[in-house]
């Protein structure tokens, strides 16, 4: 069976990477619409052999689609409640349903059976999270968590193509001499931008009223709605850094009991999606250097945390745009295809 597929921000970075992993993955289209703004409304894209001509998205963009990619954004709002009235199943890269209680918050490794309950909606994580939590399942099966302390170190792609065009830009301006400009970082809708080429930026999204960030708060609420448990105790740093398209996270996680390194090890390796990189004596552990591009996240400095009992620290990184974003999309698709819920 072939489904028709709507894409809905098709020329942006996640758009994009829909096409190449519909291509890539065999996904079975039989129809493929493109949809976008009015700005990039009669664009040509040229894929798999044919040419595509970018719709501007409206409120009938969607008959007779059976299954609505979101690649994010504020289009994501308006659009869902008429592509489900539609009859098509939409999977939505946005903030903006992740955390109602109706709408299923997904990744396939994890939490699949939450697929089932949806009515339409089924929310894509952040990025961020989604990355972090391929490590923390795993673990979690092995002794349940109490506490987990991240920081992150997240790729420019967060920001979108603009956000990757803004650091090659720097890198070019810099190099050659001349000022960097930036109008992007950390987030284009506030006043102040700062350079990321070469350095750091400790803000990703805006400020909330208790000091974190956005993106902070959505690591620590959206966590507890895919591990399906609120006593879970987090807290988060999430830092912007000059690197394309890998987000990388140092995590802390303490347990309830005890569990054996060796225990960790095996658990991460046997677990779907997760390679295990980790070999100090021979200096081998993950870099955005190996994961961008990549479907699998990598995990390595794997390590006790000798300050307290039944804690551990491991590092990880995935590719933001891939499993951080268009990947996991598809693969909700795909296990909804697999299990005959579409
Ligand atoms: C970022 N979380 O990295 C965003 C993208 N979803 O900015």
């Amino acid at each position: 069976k072939k489904y028709r597929v709507a894409i809905l921000g098709a020329t942006g970075a996640v758009g994009q990477e829909f096409l190449n992993l519909i291509e890539e993955r065999k996904f079975p289209f039989s129809e493929l619409r493109l949809l976008a703004s009015s700005r990039s409304a009669g664009k040509k894209i040229a894929f798999m052999g044919k040419e595509y001509t970018v719709e501007e998205t409206t409120a009938d963009s969607f008959a007779g689609i059976d299954i609505a990619l979101f690649a994010g954004g504020a289009a994501s709002k308006e659009f869902a409640p008429h592509a489900v009235k539609a009859g098509a199943v939409v999977i939505d890269n946005s903030s903006a349903f992740r955390m109602d209680p109706e709408v299923p918050l997904v990744v396939p490794e994890v939490n699949p059976e939450a697929i089932k309950k949806h009515k339409g909606i089924i929310a894509n994580p952040n990025c961020s999270t989604i990355i972090m939590v391929m490590g923390l399942k795993p673990l979690y099966d092995l002794a349940k968590i109490r506490r987990i302390v991240v920081s992150t170190y997240q790729a420019v792609s967060g920001a979108g193509k603009e956000g990757m065009a803004e650091l090659e830009e720097q890198v070019a301006a810099l190099s050659a001499g001349k000022d960097a400009e930036a109008n992007i970082l950390p987030v284009g809708k506030l006043p102040k931008h700062y350079q990321i080429a070469f350095n750091l930026i400790p803000q990703i999204d805006v400020f909330m009223d208790n000091l974190y960030t956005k993106e902070e708060m959505k690591m620590i609420d959206e966590t507890k709605k895919i591990m399906e448990d609120d006593s879970l105790r987090i807290t988060a740093t999430t830092v912007r850094v000059p690197v394309y398209r890998s987000h990388a996270e140092s995590v802390n996680v303490e347990f309830e009991s005890e569990i054996s390194l060796d225990a960790a090890r095996a658990a991460l390796a046997a677990f779907p999606g997760v390679i295990l990189r980790d070999n100090p004596s021979q200096q081998e552990y993950p870099m955005p250097l190996f994961t961008s591009g990549k479907t699998d996240v990598e995990i390595g400095r794997l390590r006790r945390d000798e300050s307290t009992d039944n804690a551990l620290n491991f590092w990880i990184c995935g590719d933001q745009i891939r499993k951080g974003a268009a990947l996991n999309a598809l693969q909700i698709a795909e296990y909804m295809i697999a299990h005959e819920l579409v």
